[in-house]
């Protein structure tokens, strides 16, 4: 059986404990590789290594260190084909999507920050004629990275890209339950000769890698994703350091539908808002809100849409619904579906598991829809991370507002209308990072990434990123 290894210092090596841990494929329900189970002694050589390899890194020309980006970017797209069967696998999402959009999304984080660093300058502040300050923006040192199995090198290189890009040098931990592509990942750095401890890739669990890559004393920054729950154990760990954070995690995103949009464009968005990726993506629209005289329009085309969805082997290209990521996953979102029918929610399609031919092991569930359930109940409240979606009416706009801001989650909203004046009152008054409106995950690699109340703390994304990853510094000099 496949064994990968931590990347540090440049080498591939195995955990000092000899300890290894099973991974999954989803769709079969069979462990198909082995991966490190890191403790402290591992995740403090990579520190080392990292801590080492600073000075040089740091002091590399901006020109230098935008060349390996780049280089690592194009690494990743000459093995593409490679690395979004592994995500497949991994992950249990559609092949065709990995190839689609997760693995190209990572060659262009790569890219895109390689160009972004050539552009990135700091402020001066002139006072008169008696002096003049300027910022100087420096990296901060070793950095943690840890990231989520939902786009797994999608956001591990979301992170990693301006890591290095500014200077810094980085201990990176992928989700335990996908690490495949990231091992990928330290291959290509090993092909185009990244300096040894720039880059350092450690597999392991969260309360045992991920935990001491939070606490060591020579990390300066923690730039996580993922539940908010772990978002709030890493905050509470990084506190008596001052380490900086960058937390993004969950999402209840309402997708608020008024009756003046453009049907036809709304109803194929909002399926794929609601169940791309298995509905594993922090920005999916869990709770769909819809103007009350479209709404049996609505529940009909929607629900008869949904049902269709062909749910099976990730591998095949007419799949549009894959495996549920893991095990404890897939049981926590069945849960979900019984507390749902608890709470007098009606299921409209889905509400169950199903066993493909070929994939009776695999974990599928059927995507959802559930009505007569009202904001406040928990089913309305909590992430779910699934293929399930809400749907509840509203009549006025501040119903809608009133129902949209009523979580205590606050990552991104969608919003279908024609009326130019409400889109931008209501996209003002909504409790959100990111506001989508007439479309959804239109990303634009520039802006601001992030959330509002429980869903996180700071901004990724451009200049943002770039901004967290340095720390400045104001100098002042009097003519
Ligand atoms: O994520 P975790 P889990 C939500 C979603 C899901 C829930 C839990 O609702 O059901 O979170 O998912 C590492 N110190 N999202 O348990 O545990 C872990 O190894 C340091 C939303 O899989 O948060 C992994 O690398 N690190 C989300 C990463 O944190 C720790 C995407 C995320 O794992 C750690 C995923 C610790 N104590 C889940 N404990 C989104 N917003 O995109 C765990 N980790």
């Amino acid at each position: 059986m496949k064994r990968i290894l931590n990347y540090i210092n440049g080498e591939f090596k195995a955990p000092h404990g000899n300890l290894w841990l099973d991974n999954y494929d989803p769709s079969v329900g069979e462990v198909y590789s082995q991966i490190p189970d890191s403790r402290e002694a591992d995740v403090s050589d990579a520190v080392a290594a990292a801590k080492n390899a600073f000075d040089a890194w740091s002091s590399l020309s901006t020109e230098k260190r935008s060349k390996y980006l780049l280089a690592i970017s194009e690494g990743i797209q000459k093995r593409l084909t490679e690395f979004a069967e592994a995500e497949s696998r991994d992950n249990g999402k559609p092949t065709w999507l990995a190839t689609k959009v997760d693995i190209p999304r990572a060659v262009s984080n790569f890219k895109f920050f390689a160009q972004a660093i050539t552009q990135f300058s700091s402020e001066s502040h002139a006072m008169g004629s008696m002096a003049i300050n300027y910022t100087l923006r420096k990296p901060l040192g070793v950095v943690s990275c840890i990231s989520p199995w939902n786009l797994p090198l999608y956001l591990f290189s979301w992170k990693i890209a301006p890591a290095l890009a500014t200077g810094n040098t980085v201990v990176a931990k992928p989700s335990e339950v996908t690490p495949m592509t990231a091992y990928l990942l330290s291959e290509v750095c090993k092909e185009i000769n990244l300096p040894p401890g720039v880059l350092n890739i450690v597999h392991g669990l969260g309360p045992n890698t991920g935990h001491f890559m939070s606490i060591h004393s020579d990390v300066k920054a923690i730039s996580f994703t993922g539940g908010t729950k772990t978002g709030s154990v890493i905050a509470q760990n990084a506190a008596p350091k001052f380490k900086k954070l960058s937390l993004e995690l969950g999402g209840k995103n309402p997708n608020i539908i008024f009756d003046d949009c453009d049907y036809e464009d709304m109803l194929s968005t909002t399926i794929r808002s609601s169940f791309a990726n298995q509905g594993q993506i922090c920005l999916c629209g869990s709770r769909i809100l819809v103007q009350e005289t479209i709404y049996e329009k609505f529940i009909k085309d929607f629900t008869a849409k949904v049902a269709k969805l062909k749910v099976g082997d990730p591998f095949d290209s007419k799949t549009n619904v894959g495996a549920i990521v893991s095990k404890p996953h897939y049981e926590k979102i069945l849960s979900y579906i019984k507390l749902a029918k608890d709470e007098g929610g009606t299921i409209l399609t889905g509400g169950k598991s199903v066993f493909p031919k070929g994939h009776e092991k695999g974990l599928f569930i059927r995507p959802t829809i559930i009505t007569d359930l009202p904001q406040t109940c928990r089913t309305n409240q909590e992430e779910i991370f699934g293929p399930v979606v809400t749907v509840d009416t509203f009549k006025t706009e501040e119903e809608a507002l009133e129902k949209a801001n009523c979580t205590e989650y606050g990552l991104s909203a969608t919003l279908w209308t024609s009326n130019l004046k409400r889109a931008h009152r209501f996209s003002r008054d909504l409790h959100a990072g990111i506001v989508w409106v007439n479309t959804w995950l239109l990303r634009d690699l520039r802006t601001p990434f992030g959330g509002v109340k429980n869903s996180g703390v700071g901004r990724e994304g451009g200049f943002e990123a770039l901004q967290f990853f340095t720390e400045p510094k104001n100098i002042c000099i009097k003519y």
